[in-house]
């Protein structure tokens, strides 16, 4: 048996015979040279044994080393879900391997200058004792230090049910805690660890994934462990249905420490997106729920709603689904479209007028030659903020409109001094008026968790209703009026957004990989490029995330760019290839886009 998501005695996912002949792309990433690593797994016999399969290409995208595990007969069950690279180049994939009845954690080493025929540096495995544990996910230090979590079987009161599992390794295979972090709910029930972060200067490490609660909901839990893997908090978040389905899938850390949480939560019609904001003590600091305009399911990236049918797992990359960063507004543009939102407003004309005068003075004196008068901006658009905070006091300006128009002056005022502001992208997949899924991006200030962008009358979206403002989010409805989906997002060196996922084409090709660029930084973002593939076979072509670039200082992850200045996007997943014999029903797919997402070189990999 194969691929399970276990969430305690009562529920364990199992795929389809369909998809078991099948081949997975779960990992990738990129390292400091731009070489690209990609890791899934694949049927070694059709339906009845799977291998790890691990390759790497240089930036032009020529194959330099692949490599597969184990090949056995005895331990017929292997899958990698997910993989790293330290600041040395060395390559980490986290898996399971195993029987039917039992399979264990499994971490393999490449070194960074592993050639093809190598044996792998070393190999981990680590088992619970009481059946299946598996790694879901993995994180790395500066240092070099390698963090994986998943899920353990363990005894409560003699009831099996899986534990979250959290360890820390050294470079060398030694695991640091002594023992593995844990994590045991209320109930005794399912647990599951999706996504871990590290803090890159306390080494402080963060737990995102599901538990079980008390009404036999499942609930979102966060979990914070010190360097030594002492827990130090574990935060629970369960919804507004007392039996609900939710879960965490991926998170991120500010440069305060504090961590931000984006995961599915059920509510009275459906699934919606939720995110939350910890700060370094676990302390809900915020929480920001979205209903798309179909008021039906909304889910980040990857899926993690086991238990409701649209379980997606399989073609997950982990941890693809938020992005934190720090930027700087860009004052004239947004200034321009501020003077736009008052030009609009429904008040007086007097009122309108002296409104507008403020702005046109601040945008006067932010073009000025003369740099004694731009210096005067800041202070133009404070009047305009202290007008309008008087008009919401005297009931002359509707609260929710003054208290937008406000926090947009504000951040233009951030913007002309040069401050920066921290953001949270989520993305994800929202289910639009006409009830099928849509890409859905939407972008928050980590202050309060506040919407940051306005988009009215973008297609696919109803007007503003109680709750969710409907044009708070991009989203993206492909050509076929049908399930796009999207599964990853990813930032470049200009703070410029990317999300890929696949989306529905027409009848003759099905699904396609589609990959988009956003320009982001702004209350109105655009679309910059798209890219669409379809597969040789015509078939269905899935990307499941992007391989990208870890930042050692900060920690966080980027899109490539080389020495010369030229970005890779890199995207991988699964696609249908010309053979669809089994088990060669479908091929790892790796391609590489240039910045304005031109193709610079695909791999297809088949057996
Ligand atoms: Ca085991
Ligand atoms: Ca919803
Ligand atoms: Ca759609
Ligand atoms: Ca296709």
């Amino acid at each position: 048996m194969l691929s399970r998501i276990a969430c305690g005695v009562m529920c364990v996912i199992f795929m389809t015979a369909a998809e078991a002949q099948a081949a997975r792309v779960t990992a990738s990433a990129m390292d400091a040279n731009g070489n690209v690593y990609v890791t899934g797994w694949r049927a070694v016999v059709a339906g009845s044994q799977w291998e790890i399969s691990t390759t790497k290409y240089d930036k032009n995208g020529n194959k330099v080393w692949s490599h597969n595990y184990p090949n056995s007969a005895a331990m017929p069950d292997a899958e990698s879900w997910g993989l790293a690279v330290d600041p040395a180049g060395n390559v980490y994939v986290a898996a399971h391997v195993g029987t039917a009845t039992d399979v264990d954690c499994l971490l393999i080493k490449y070194p960074y200058d592993y050639m093809q025929g190598d044996d792998p540096e070393w190999v981990r495995t680590w088992d619970g004792g009481y059946g299946h544990d598996q790694h879901w996910t993995i994180a790395i230090d500066s240092d070099g230090f390698i963090y994986v979590t998943g899920y353990s079987m363990q005894s409560h009161e003699g009831v099996l049910s899986s534990d979250i599992v959290t360890m820390k390794y050294d470079g060398a295979g030694n695991m640091v805690w002594g023992a593995p972090a844990l994590y045991n709910g209320p109930a005794n029930g399912g647990e599951n660890g999706f996504a871990i972060v590290v803090d890159p200067v306390t080494k402080n490490v963060f737990v995102t994934g599901r538990s079980r609660g008390a009404e036999n909901s499942l609930e979102i839990i966060t979990i914070m462990y010190d360097s030594g893997g002492a827990q130090k908090w574990a935060q629970r978040y369960k919804g507004p249905v007392a039996t609900g389905v939710n879960g965490g899938t991926s998170l991120a850390l500010d440069e305060a420490g504090a961590v931000y949480v984006t995961g599915t939560s059920q509510s009275s019609t459906g699934l919606d997106i939720v995110t939350l904001k910890y700060d370094a003590q676990g302390h809900q600091l915020w929480v920001s729920r979205y209903d798309g305009p179909g008021n039906s399911n909304d889910q980040p990236a990857p899926l993690a709603g086991g238990t409701t049918g649209i379980y997606n797992g399989n073609y997950m990359q982990n941890n693809q689904g938020l992005i934190v960063a720090t930027e700087v507004l860009n004052p004239v543009p947004e200034l321009r479209y501020l003077i736009g939102r008052v030009d609009a407003l429904d008040v007086g004309r007097g009122l309108r007028t002296a409104l507008l005068a403020k702005l046109n003075a601040s945008l006067d004196s932010l073009l000025s030659p003369n740099a004694d008068v731009r210096r005067n901006a800041p202070h133009v658009l404070g009047a305009f903020v202290n007008q309008m905070q008087a008009l919401m006091a005297e009931g002359q300006m509707p609260a929710a409109v003054g208290r937008e128009l406000t926090a947009v002056a504000n951040q233009i005022i951030k913007g002309i001094l040069g401050i920066g502001t921290t953001v949270v992208y989520v993305t994800g997949q929202s289910t639009n008026a006409a009830g099928n899924p849509d890409f859905v991006t939407i972008k928050y200030n980590a202050a309060d968790g506040s919407p940051m962008w306005n988009l009215p009358g973008q297609p696919g979206t109803t007007p503003e209703k109680s709750g969710t403002p409907a044009n708070i989010a991009l989203r993206y409805n492909g050509p076929a009026n049908s399930t796009d989906r999207s599964w990853a997002i990813a930032m470049d060196g200009d703070g410029n957004i990317f999300a890929t996922g696949p989306s529905m084409a027409d009848s003759a090709r099905s699904v396609d990989f589609y990959t988009t660029k956003y320009f982001v930084n702004t209350y109105q973002p655009a679309v910059l490029a798209e890219a669409r593939y379809d597969g040789t076979g015509h078939g269905i072509d899935q990307a499941c995330g992007f391989a990208m670039w870890r930042d050692p200082e900060s920690g966080r992850y980027y899109i490539y760019r080389d020495a010369s200045g030229k970005d890779y996007v890199v995207v991988t997943g699964n696609s249908i290839g010309t053979d669809t014999s089994a088990p060669s029903t479908q091929d790892y797919l790796t391609i590489a886009y240039d910045g304005k997402l031109a193709q610079r070189w695909l791999q297809r990999y088949y057996w």
